[in-house]
């Protein structure tokens, strides 16, 4: 019976992988063992957040990372954790990550075909006060003929062959996309696996929420002010929409994966290219959200068309519903 059926037979996230893989005759597995290291590495470090207030992991650990933030304790044990689990796959090349200031390149004896891009722990401002967090990442394969340099991971999002973020909230979900559709897995603590929990994830058409930090909107351009002013009085008789804003990307992009509407952090004149990272966290939210059926933009064009030139590059995102996402594109037409 159905019901029986649901609790025996365990779509695992591996599983899963596997199966999409086998409908590739030339797969060899590689993708699946790389996948199940990340997933490692997620499980990982849900365990030291969920710990992190009782083994006082949090606090600062004393270093700056790249863009000059204090790093935290737990961002640093992140990253480790998926440096070592990443390079002992035996399958990647170079890897990029938030924490680092250059690209790592792995050991020759380790070396393998795919490049991954991450922000180990993103949102890391709300650890203190146990609002969610998550890890993202991207993954390349490395180009005809080359045997790994910065050029593999300085490519156009486009050609990301996965993407994917792991939330550490209430439970612990993975979100992942090889390129045909988006599926969300769940950790179950007793039995340490991700089990799917949200089959092919379909962004709704249209939503009622808006997502974006407003305290910056004295420095915003013409378009994102006029596109937020439609959000509270719309012009066209429909319901204001509803705002809301963790301030965890990871957070804000699975809510509005799941429910609809509009994330973004456009440019300001104090930052005219946004906060956040081109690689690791606007490449792979804009991966998830196009092949979930929305849209990803930036402002000027298709976000998964930037070619990035430098590893740490950042640039505005609005991601989202397609009509939501087709309303701020239509406004930056309208203001040049
Ligand atoms: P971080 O990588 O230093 O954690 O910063 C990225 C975070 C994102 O998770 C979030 O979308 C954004 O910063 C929020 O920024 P702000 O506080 O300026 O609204
Ligand atoms: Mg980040």
């Amino acid at each position: 019976h159905a019901a029986d059926a649901m609790r025996t037979d365990l779509m695992t996230i591996t599983r899963f992988v596997l199966n999409e893989q086998s409908k590739f005759p030339e797969a060899r597995g590689d993708l699946t063992i790389l996948l199940n290291h990340i997933v490692l590495g997620c499980k990982f470090v849900c365990s030291s957040v969920s710990k992190a207030g009782l083994a006082k992991l949090i606090g600062l650990a004393g270093d700056t990372n790249v863009q000059g933030e204090e790093q935290k304790k737990l961002d640093v044990l992140s990253n480790d954790v998926f440096i070592k689990a990443l390079s002992s796959s035996g399958r990647t090349n170079v890897l990029v990550s938030e924490e680092l200031e250059e690209a790592v390149f792995v050991d020759e004896k380790l070396r393998g075909r795919y490049c991954v891009v991450f922000d180990p722990l993103d949102g890391s401002s709300n650890i203190d006060c146990g609002v969610s967090i998550g890890t993202i990442f991207g993954i390349y394969m490395l180009k005809e003929g080359s045997a790994g340099t910065l050029n593999d991971v300085l490519q156009p999002g486009k050609n990301m062959i996965a993407a994917g973020y792991c939330m550490y909230g209430s439970s612990c979900t993975l979100v992942l996309s090889t390129g045909t559709g988006v599926n969300g897995f769940t950790l179950d603590p007793s039995l340490g696996e991700f089990i799917l929990t949200h089959p092919d994830i379909q962004i709704p058409k249209k939503g009622k929420i808006y997502s974006v930090n407003e305290g910056n909107a004295k420095n915003w351009d013409e378009p994102t002010r006029k596109f937020v002013e439609n959000c509270k009085f719309p012009q066209d008789g429909s319901s204001p929409k509803s705002l809301r804003y963790i301030g965890s990307m990871v957070a804000d992009v699975h809510r509005t994966l799941l429910y609809g509407g509009i994330f973004m952090y456009p440019a300001d004149k104090k930052s005219p290219n946004g906060k956040l990272r081109v690689l690791y966290e606007v490449f792979p939210m804009s991966f998830l959200v196009e092949q979930a059926g929305g849209m990803a933009f930036t402002g000027k064009g298709r976000a998964l068309d930037i070619v990035p030139t430098k590893i740490h590059q950042r640039s505005p995102i609005f991601l989202g519903s397609y009509d939501d996402v087709e309303q701020i594109k239509a406004l930056t037409c309208f203001f040049p």
